[in-house]
């Protein structure tokens, strides 16, 4: 709790350009908790270099995600939005937490088992630790609510249990944060292999749907989708990923459910069903898109934005940080 309000902190790396996994799973639902909740959303630079990232990308990049925040809806007077290295508390938690996470448990992690075999030159220990800084990130503003992708719950599950170890050695100190997983959004797969998540990172341009991306080339992606040999639509995770996946890109962006989906293209065959995907995705990312425009080009407004929200998060990071620090015992 901040004042009156629970809290609500959510983050994007600036590794890359923002898909609609990261939209659908992530950013079009934050703008839902602004009115309600104490909002804190981040662009987590810190994170992204566990990832090797050439310098002007990423400096490019962290001035794109806050403007994608924006024009996703989200309002900087109601939110606080800010980059995450401009608050050194984050990674001074993330030092202390890392004393109160095992080995063991980083070991078991998903995303580093996942990220070590894509990037096998390049194992650093801020792969591995990752996740507590994710933890740093959530405890820092005593969060109650973190809306983050399915393929998150496995870290937010770590930061809970870190929390409740630190608290139970000491005395109640953060919040033990919920997760919120958006119903619909859930888990969009890659376009070329659905088994694999649609990821920033992946090399092969037609696997990913940017939200940046224009309307031809969006058409173009959703066309060379990959389905099966079958040809009716019909909602099979297991038997039919591909298709299903993009019933459920379609349903996020139309609103429409899987029965009235299977419905509106029975007897259709699958080239009516992915050129309407991809116009109903063109359709729901065409303001998003003018709206970016209009705040790149303004980008001293972003350093505005930016150095606001810095103001904002470091005042609530800072409280919690001294508090552990006492805690353990340090001199402040
Ligand atoms: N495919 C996805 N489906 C649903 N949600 C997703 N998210 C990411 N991909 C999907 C959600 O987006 C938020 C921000 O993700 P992130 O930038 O912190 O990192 P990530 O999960 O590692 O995303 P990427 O796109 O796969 O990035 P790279 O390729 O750099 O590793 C999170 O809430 C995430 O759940």
């Amino acid at each position: 709790m901040l004042g009156d309000k629970k809290v609500v902190f959510s983050g994007v790396q600036p590794s890359g350009n923002l898909t609609i996994g990261n939209y659908l799973g992530a950013i079009k639902n934050f703008g839902a908790f602004s009115e309600e909740y104490k909002c804190f959303y981040c662009v987590v630079d810190l994170h992204a270099i566990t990832v090797r990232q050439v310098p002007a990308d990423l400096r490019r990049r962290t001035y794109e995600t806050l403007a994608l925040y924006i024009a996703c809806g989200l309002d900087p007077e109601k939110n606080t939005l800010f980059v995450q290295s401009h608050v050194p508390a984050h990674a001074e938690l993330s030092w202390l937490l890392n004393c109160y996470t095992m080995f063991g448990e980083l070991s078991r992690m998903t995303q580093f088992k996942d990220k070590s075999a894509k990037h096998a030159d390049n194992i650093n220990a801020g792969l591995f630790t990752y996740p507590v800084l994710m933890a740093a990130d959530i405890l820092l503003y005593q969060t109650d609510l973190v809306p983050v992708g399915v393929d998150q719950k496995q870290h937010l599950e770590l930061a809970r249990d870190i929390a409740g170890r630190f608290n139970q050695a000491y005395s109640p100190t953060f919040v033990v944060p919920e997760g919120y997983i958006a119903p619909t959004g859930m888990k969009i797969m890659s376009l070329a292999n659905p088994e694999s998540k649609m990821s920033k990172s992946d090399v092969n341009q037609n696997a990913v749907v940017y939200i940046l991306d224009p309307k031809d080339a969006i058409l173009k992606k959703f066309k060379s989708a990959v389905t099966d040999s079958d040809t009716a639509v019909r909602y099979a995770p297991a038997e039919k990923p591909g298709v299903s996946n993009l019933m459920t890109i379609y349903r996020c962006f139309t609103g429409k459910d899987y029965d009235a989906i299977e419905k509106e293209f029975e007897g259709r065959g699958y080239g009516d069903f992915k050129l309407a995907c991809g116009e109903a995705c063109a359709d729901a990312l065409a303001p998003v898109q003018s709206e970016y425009a209009r705040l790149m080009a303004d980008k001293a407004y972003l350093e505005e934005v930016m150095k606001k929200g810095a103001e904002e998060a470091n005042y609530c990071a800072r409280k919690t940080l001294s508090k552990v620090k006492k805690k353990i015992g340090f001199v402040i």
